[in-house]
């Protein structure tokens, strides 16, 4: 409370710099009118979920108000407005972030105090707008978050699920998913705008009118309606927009005609059609699914946002319209592949609706004449299986306007490989072409093999190349040469071009190669990632375009990851960096520093993560009845369970320490290993087989450690222990490392920039390195590769039936390549299993020091500083949209 009452006063302070800072007795009677006015409450009921339901609105109408405001300086400034397309946003709980960022927490607290609630209780009451699976969905409602506060022109565009991520139930089975109905009481962070709807077309057919213009008519339409959703800045008031489709039946589908006859399923059915595409998010998570209602998201997303953002720039370009200042006035980034459409989009208006040539389309869309760029794609995996790629077919039935445009695209390609590499070595050309094309297993367009010829066996020829490769050639001789072979080739001593297809496999579309030819920037999401981008995943096109390539290491925002979440530490903090700048300017968290070996800092830093490890062990009893100690050390993962994150290493090396713990005496076990409780989160995608196999071997593990009476150990888990080279950035480890959490770890996405910040004695380092995996792969592969004995025993031990009847034999047989597993043991766990266990036995040394433990802990918060999604997006900022900050005056 004293921290309420201060937080009270310094919000009070602020009211003289223009922000709007109602103190706790407007909130009260605006939580109060809420109570009254809001279908469903009333005062005399004023129970926690109600009270959630009138605070939330009694916030959102400060939002809406700063909301309008931006708006308005956006509308009236025209300057250029970055546009970031996503098919998810984890944007969680947002009632603590929002009065957190306005800075109206303590009058919150204070007011719901006299209305006789807890603001904590209260925010708990909220449902989780869990629109995304992990990181990639997360990572763009931080950057939503840092753009707000950093006074960007920009919004955000995605969908509005009905329902979420599944919640996850773990069941003596393992895992069970429920639908995740997050909507069921209403969103009071919304505006639905049932002003702002665009049409959106499947099918079809393409005909050209008189003029020579393209028209895509027929097939059926539905309607995109806007959800407003204001994302407030920190200390700021700038309020960006999240707008969030949802979808509806087009009037004129609905058909009265059926409903008046009597038969009301055929006069729905057009309704729910359309409804369907919104209903609920992929949960897939690095894998690909080519399924049409995914595409038909996919398309909404990109059609609607693309009509929204033209519009907006013909509105604001008035009378002056120029398409050619398109770039000037907007920016796309592409989070991932999901919302490549929206090139072939963007295309279609540009030339369909808006009248211009293909030419002038194509270098709006992907301009390379000026430093302005329109459409950026962001890579973030390299597992090919997670790479879209569409059946033709497929799209040809569903956007037949899109395929022609993707057509042209490709031949624009093509052209470019041409020009290039030059049609005299034709092999090298068709396997460049085979690696690079958009369209893949398609034949080359007619107009190009016509230009194409394959040299045949020429007597002239061979003697041309003779005389280019010897020293003594002359200018005149060669010029001469080239005469000959020229009469040669019209000659006909050479022969057509044919383009190897094979027609029992399907013609696809890559979306990847389609992002990095539309798109005028490429980004990986870490260092390391970003080099695996230019030199594997995409080498052909680094060499054919080096400058489009570029690296935005993730970043997390310490608002959320911080300052809300972790108030304690964060008052420590203010404390010793001597302000709380440092939750905009997170360089002031290197201060910290300087005090690391400080005894009063040190005790300071214990307490509170004693407190939270408190509070911790409250949640894990009401969650799980499990009571554990807060004097363990607590090693959590927290991630999709995914078989190259590798929680399999993180259990097996947990099953390891326990049967190392029941061969020793007590006293021996005391003396070797350090308390522990493991904590594992993570859902795991309903069909990946190997995944939930996993969290039922979890869950099993835990169920056996946790009954047994001779062992103090836990398991109801903070790692990245992905195969090197695998996990593209990770994000989870930048927000422990904030929070001073020390971690253990491969060189691997962001880890390798961590722990060059926090310092390598401050960073548990383990297992191969991302340019030995190959080679141990293929060593696997033929056999080579000696298993460490202590491997072979936790196997053998998982198998002997101490964790219950369940089989494991798939499981641990997937490490070693049993037959029927052609990718034995494909993420390394084996390898990295020794180097593991040894390094965990380090760990341990290290908590014995608690002195030693708390500096690491200090450290690692110092050296986070750089993982602030403020970098991130004053990087994207700068080096991709070319956007400046606007600060409403
Ligand atoms: O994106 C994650 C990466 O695994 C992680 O390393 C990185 O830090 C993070 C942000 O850059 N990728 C995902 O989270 N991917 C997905 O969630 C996903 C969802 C649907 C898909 C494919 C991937 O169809």
């Amino acid at each position: 409370e004293k921290l309420i009452d201060q937080s009270v006063q310094e919000e009070t302070d602020d009211l003289d710099n223009g922000i709007l800072v109602p103190d706790s007795e407007s909130v009260i009677s605006s939580i109060k009118y809420h109570a009254e006015f809001t279908p469903l409450f009333s005062l005399e009921n004023f129970e926690l979920p109600k009270a959630f339901y009138a605070t939330a609105q009694s916030v959102r109408d400060v939002l809406i108000t700063n909301w309008n405001a931006t708006y308005e300086f956006h509308e009236k400034m025209n300057v250029k407005q970055a546009y970031y397309l996503s098919m998810e946003f984890l944007q969680g709980r947002a009632l603590l972030n929002a009065i957190g960022n306005l800075e109206l927490s303590g009058a919150y607290a204070e007011a719901l105090r006299k209305l006789g609630h807890n603001l904590e209780d209260v925010a708990r009451q909220e449902p989780d707008a869990a629109l995304g699976n992990g990181g990639l969905g997360r990572l763009a409602s931080c950057f939503l978050d840092s753009l707000a506060t950093l006074n960007y022109p920009a919004w955000g565009y995605g969908l509005r699920y009905k329902y979420g991520l599944f919640k996850q139930l773990i069941t003596k089975d393992g895992q069970e998913e429920v639908a995740e109905n997050w909507l069921e009481m209403g969103n009071p962070w919304e505006v639905p705008r049932n002003d702002v709807s665009y049409p959106v077309k499947f099918y079809g057919e393409v005909v050209t009118g008189p003029d020579g213009y393209k028209e895509w008519v027929g097939g059926e339409d539905i309607m995109a309606v806007a959800y407003d959703v204001p994302i407030p800045g920190y200390k700021t008031k700038t309020t960006i927009n999240l707008r969030l489709w949802s979808t509806k039946v087009a009037p004129e589908y609905f058909d009265l005609h059926a409903f008046n006859s009597g038969d009301h399923a055929k006069a729905y059915e057009a309704l729910k059609k359309a409804e369907k595409i919104c209903y609920i998010l992929y949960p897939g998570d690095e894998s690909f699914e080519g399924k049409t209602l995914r595409l038909k998201q996919q398309y909404t997303l990109c059609s609607a946002s693309l009509q929204d953002i033209i519009a907006r720039f013909e509105r604001r370009s008035g009378k002056s319209l120029n398409w050619s200042e398109f770039p000037e006035k907007v920016a796309v980034q592409m989070n991932d592949t999901h919302p490549t459409l929206c090139i072939p989009e963007l295309l279609r208006i540009l030339m369909d609706s808006k009248g211009l040539k293909w030419k002038e389309a194509w270098e709006i869309t992907q301009r390379v004449r000026t430093s302005d760029r329109t459409v950026a794609y962001t890579n973030h995996t390299v597992l090919p299986e997670a790479l879209e790629k569409w059946s033709l077919d497929l799209l040809q039935e569903l956007l037949p306007r899109h395929v022609e445009i993707i057509e042209l695209i490709d031949k624009e390609l093509i052209n470019t490989i041409i020009a290039e590499y030059g049609i005299e070595d034709i092999e090298l050309l068709k396997e460049k072409l085979k690696q690079m094309r958009v369209l893949d297993n398609v034949e080359l367009p007619a107009s190009i093999l016509e230009s194409l010829v394959e040299p045949v066996e020429s007597p002239i020829l061979d003697l041309v190349e003779e005389a280019k490769s010897s020293e003594e050639v002359t200018e005149s001789a060669s010029e001469d040469d080239e005469l000959k072979v020229k009469e040669a080739k019209d000659a006909g001593s050479s022969t057509k071009v044919t383009f190897e297809t094979d027609p029992r496999l399907p013609k696809m579309v890559r979306m990847a190669n389609l992002c990095v030819v539309g798109g005028n920037a490429v980004n990986g999401v870490a260092e390391i990632h970003s080099e695996i981008v230019k030199n594997e995943v995409f080498n052909e096109f680094y060499k054919l375009w080096p400058k489009k390539f570029q690296n935005k290491t993730n970043g997390v925002t310490p608002r959320r990851w911080i300052s809300f979440c972790n108030p304690e530490l964060s008052k420590i903090i203010t404390k010793w960096t001597g302000t709380e700048d440092w939750v905009l300017n997170t360089e002031k968290l290197v201060e910290l520093r300087k005090f690391a070996d400080d005894e009063e800092l040190q005790s300071e830093w214990r307490k509170a993560k004693r407190n939270n490890k408190e509070k911790t062990v409250s949640f894990l009893k009401e969650k799980t009845g499990y009571l554990v100690s807060p004097d363990a050390m607590f090693d959590v993962q927290v991630k999709r369970i995914h078989e190259y994150k590798r929680q399999l290493l993180n259990i097996l090396g947990i099953v390891y320490r326990y049967k190392k713990m029941k061969e020793m005496s007590a006293d021996e076990r005391k003396e070797k290993f350090v308390p522990r409780v493991c904590i594992f989160g993570g859902k795991a995608f309903a069909t990946y087989i190997q995944a939930k196999r996993i969290v039922k071997f979890i869950t099993d593990v835990g169920a056996t450690v946790n009954r047994d009476p001779d062992i103090v150990l836990i398991v109801a888990a903070f790692m990245i222990l992905s195969t090197a080279g695998m996990e593209a950035s990770g994000t989870s480890n930048m927000k422990f490392a904030m929070n001073g959490c020390i971690q253990i770890g491969t060189l691997d996405g962001a880890n390798v920039e961590i722990r060059q910040e926090v310092g390598e004695e401050n960073f548990f380092l383990f297992g191969a390195e991302a340019h030995e995996i190959a080679g141990l792969r293929k060593e696997r592969s033929e056999g080579k590769f000696v298993p460490d004995p202590r491997f072979e025993e936790v196997k053998k031990y998982v198998r002997s039936g101490v964790f219950g009847p369940y089989n494991y034999d798939e499981l641990m047989g997937s490490l070693e390549g049993n037959e029927g597993y052609g990718r034995a043991d494909y993420f390394l766990v084996g390898k990295d299993f020794p180097a593991y266990i040894e390094c965990q036995e380090e760990v341990d040394k290290a908590y014995r020091d608690q002195k030693k433990w708390t500096k690491m802990s200090i450290l690692n918060t110092a050296g986070s500083y750089k993982f602030s999604s403020d970098r991130t997006i004053h990087q994207y900022a700068r080096e991709i949209w070319m956007i400046e900050p606007l600060v409403l005056p």
